[in-house]
């Protein structure tokens, strides 16, 4: 019997997929000089981030799982300046960027993954499980589609409690394949909730290329189905992605039901801190990598004669002072007692004695 799975194995001997780099944006960048060069900084700030942590992985101070946002900050640097203090983010575990630019400390971040007390989420969640309510940063999920639900849930009670909030899900494609999609995606178009679905479709989800794994990668073709109003944009280009998340956004605000926005995007890392890479051509990353966000952005501003080198040099270092001052602050910060390791976990006895009664 012929056991073969038409598509083949990701970790079979079948050759890497090919997915070729398109060319990059180019064009004015429509934005005045100070939210131009914010966007900068905000794409500089989760680099810098994140290229310390990998060290700081590297070097035993963080543990556990830590997934790279490297190479797509263009998507989270454009959707969450246009986005509203009011509105609701839940993300995925690839979150460091969507929760530092929705205002969360980075030294909570950082100390968060340091697993110290001082964490966003106590140093309970890790890398993976970021979370703050006060900036309406809803986590940090580590199931694959499982920000969606939540999301829709979020949804429902904006709806409910007649609050003019968009609650913005941002998922990888990987997640599609999911049924909490599907389900997901239907509720939210039958009862046309508020929410923004932003998948960031990097071609990838672990090993596995998209083609390997979903019959339809159309995204945008799927999510129409249900049905919901689907428009896709280019992830590398942070213009693109304000200009994007902005005009859906207005939508789902407008009260005109859910979106579903496809923003086509690269991871220029491994999948986490273990990945062999043999899925995918070195070419293939490298070509990516030239049209890499941060410097196909930078290149702009300086043609525009918005930017110089000294200018770039300074909110580079801006963004490398704050990486410091977080990893002092997470040095600094302590560790939970053992004591009250169990605090939080289940509910407390007297609560369970109390439903049994
Ligand atoms: C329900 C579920 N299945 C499997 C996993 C293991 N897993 C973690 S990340 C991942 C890939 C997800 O890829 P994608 O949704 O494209 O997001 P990306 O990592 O590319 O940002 C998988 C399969 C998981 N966390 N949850
Ligand atoms: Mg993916």
């Amino acid at each position: 019997m012929n056991t073969t799975i038409p598509g083949g194995d990701a970790n079979s001997a079948a050759p890497p997929s090919a997915h070729p780099a398109p060319p990059p944006p180019s064009g004015p960048v429509p934005f005045p000089r100070e939210f131009a060069l914010r966007r900068l900084g905000d794409m500089l700030r989760i680099r810098r981030l994140e290229e310390k942590s990998a060290e700081l992985y590297g070097a035993g101070k963080i543990r556990g799982f830590l997934h790279l946002y490297i190479g797509e900050e263009a998507v989270a640097a454009g959707a969450m300046a246009a986005l509203r203090p009011e509105d609701n983010i839940v993300a995925t575990y690839r979150e460091h960027g969507h929760a530092l630019l929705r205002g969360v400390a980075m030294d909570g971040i950082m100390a968060e993954m340091f697993g110290k007390r001082e964490g966003c989420s106590r140093g309970r969640g890790g890398s993976m499980h970021l979370f703050d309510a006060a900036t309406r940063f809803f986590g940090g999920n580590a199931i694959v589609a499982g920000g969606l639900p939540l999301a829709t849930g979020l949804a429902l009670a904006a709806r409910l409690q007649r609050e003019p909030r968009v609650t913005a899900c941002f998922f990888g494609e990987g997640a599609v394949a999911e049924g909490a999609f599907h389900e997901a995606m239907n509720l939210a178009a039958l009862w046309h909730l508020p929410v923004l679905f932003c998948c960031e479709n990097n071609l990838y989800a672990m090993g596995t290329a998209l083609e390997r794994s979903q019959a339809q990668i159309d995204l945008c073709a799927k999510a129409a189905s249900y049905p919901v109003d689907a428009r896709s944009a280019d992830g590398m280009d942070v213009v693109a992605v304000h200009e994007a998340v902005l005009s859906a956004a207005e939508a789902v605000r407008a009260g005109r039901g859910p979106v579903f926005l496809e923003l086509r995007t690269y991871r220029f890392r491994a999948h986490s801190m273990f990945d062999a890479e043999l899925y995918r051509d070195k070419a293939e990353v490298e070509a990516w990598k030239a049209r890499g966000p941060i410097h196909t952005y930078t290149a702009r501003l300086k043609a525009q004669g918005l930017l110089n080198e000294e200018q770039f040099l300074a909110i580079d270092r801006r963004a490398e002072d704050e990486v410091a001052h977080a990893v002092a602050f997470a040095e600094a910060g302590q560790w939970e007692p053992v004591d009250d390791l169990l605090k939080d976990v289940t509910a407390a006895p007297a609560l369970v004695q109390g439903a049994v009664r």
